[in-house]
Parts: C-alpha cells; structure tokens; sequence
C-alpha cells in the first residue's frame, strides 16, 4: 500500500492560514491533556457543515454502507443515546476538506510534537433538542488500541454554542497521565469509567465545562478523561470530532482498523486512502 497525501476538493478552507500553537500552549497541553483552540470557522462555514450534517442525518441509510460505523446503540434506542458516526469525510467534500484545515492541523502536530501528521477518523455527535442522551465518561485511547504507539489527539469542533444546558464537552484535567480506563458503552450510563479509577485517581476527578460559541473548537489528548450531559435546550447541539495520528503510526491489529478500510498487518504503518497524510 503506498503513502495518499490528502487533496482539497473544493476551496472552502484555502485561504485560511496556517496557525501555530505558542510554546506556552504546548506546555498547557502538555500538563493538563487539553486545550482550547478559539475560532476556528466563520459563520458562513458553520452553516454550511451544519446543513451538510443534517444532509447526511436525512440519507443515513443510503450513505451507511460508505462510514466507517453508525453508533449501534442509538440504532436500537434513539430516544434515549446520542447519534455518534464514523467516517463523515469518505461521504461529503465539505467534511473532508475540514480534515485538512491549515489552521488546525499544524497546532495538532505541534501539540503531540510529532514529525507529521495523519488523519485517523472523523466523527459526528449530534444530541437532538430536548434529548436524554450523553456521552459517559471516556478516553479515546481505550478505544484505538489497534493502533500503536499512543500519539494521537482530538479536535472537538462545535456547530452550534454549547454551554451546561445543551451537555457542553467536559475534560478532567490531567487525565491523560492516569492509566487507561476500559472502553466504556456509548449507550451506557455516564459514570462506568468511575469504578476503574484508583481511588487517588477517583478524588482527582473534576471535571471542567468547556463551554463554547459555534465554530470554536478544543484539542485533547487521546488519554484525557472526557465526556458530556444531556440536551436540555430546545435546539440540537452538533459537533464534529477529527482524530489524528502522528504519520509514523502503526497497526496493531492485522484485522480491517476502520470498516472498509483495507487490512494493514500488525506493525506495518498506517497509510494508504482510508489513512491520508495531512502534513
Ligand atoms: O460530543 C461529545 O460530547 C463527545 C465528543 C467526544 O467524545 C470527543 O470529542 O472525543
């Protein structure tokens, strides 16, 4: 399988700059497993990804042979568990531009201080107004060991203001530095991951709202503790989510790493179309 460099298909993001992240920033990223980004996308982009994301909300069945997974508790129950999908970027040019966007993926890099950067998956989260469902505490990490070593991180993209009311993202600093939890149900109560704490770990869990304006966005560690409540506001709370992986990540797994995606055999790097390289 050889290197796929990714390539925009449309102009949305081309004029935006590259950005860098301060060495104060990197030192905040470093002691707490996460930070805040501010801005990132203008108004105009915020509606355009917002209806693209009800596009693929609308003709979820037809398109779900080409994601890489539709979260299967919210199939069996979806009054009551969050809409969570993998793979939004295989489907729709506007989300696969976004992967690539020159003021994030430099910071990404930066932040892991890797030499770089390859995109891993996307993901939507979209809890509907008014609506139970919440994302249990939870590492990302848990979740990609399939993969190897741990270098990875997170962009957390809000389309709309997120506050306490509509389950703003919630990380418990310093998080990333504990051992790993077991992977938690996505369709499960909020608190599974708590009884795999050690109690020293369980008294410093306190986690911090990170309440945001839409197209403003945040970066976690893959091992930071994170995790969000219900909707209890009238409108839906939509996010899109880009997970990265320093390019000289490997497979850990010789089984398929995403649906579809071709198989890598354990040890091999990660690469080829499903895998593209960002930086
Ligand atoms: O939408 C949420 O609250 C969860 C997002 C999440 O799990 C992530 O950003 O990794």
């Amino acid at each position: 399988m050889s290197e796929v460099h990714h390539q925009p298909r449309t102009s949305l993001f081309a004029q935006e700059p590259a950005r860098s992240i301060e060495p104060g920033e990197r030192m905040r990223f470093g002691q707490d497993g996460f930070l805040r980004l501010g801005r990132l996308l203008t108004d105009e982009q915020v509606k355009l990804l917002r209806a693209r994301l009800e596009h693929l909300v609308e003709h979820l069945d037809a398109l779900e042979g080409d994601l890489h997974e539709v979260e299967a508790a919210w199939r069996e129950r979806p009054s009551e568990v969050v809409l969570h999908l993998l793979g939004a970027w295989r489907v729709d040019d506007a989300f696969h531009d976004l992967v690539a966007h020159p003021g994030l993926v430099h910071r990404v890099e930066e932040a892991l201080g890797c030499e770089g950067l390859r995109l891993w998956h996307d993901q939507v989260f979209l809890k509907p107004a008014h609506h139970p469902g919440v994302v249990p505490w939870h590492a990302d990490w848990s979740y990609w060991q399939r993969t190897t070593p741990c270098c990875h991180a997170t962009v957390f993209l809000a389309l709309d203001d997120m506050d306490e009311e509509n389950g703003a993202l919630q990380y418990v600093p310093g998080s990333h530095r504990w051992p790993t939890p077991p992977a938690v149900d996505f369709g499960g109560p909020v608190d599974q991951v708590l009884p795999h704490l050690s109690p020293e770990h369980r008294a410093a869990f306190r986690p911090q709202l990170q309440p945001l304006r839409a197209g403003e966005a945040l970066l976690h560690h893959a091992g930071t503790l994170h995790g969000s409540g219900p909707n209890r506001s009238p409108h839906p709370r939509r996010a899109i989510v880009l997970n990265y992986m320093a390019a000289d990540t490997r497979s850990a797994s010789s089984d398929p790493l995403l649906r579809g995606a071709v198989p890598i055999p354990a040890g091999e790097v990660v690469l080829g179309e499903h895998f593209p390289r960002l930086l």
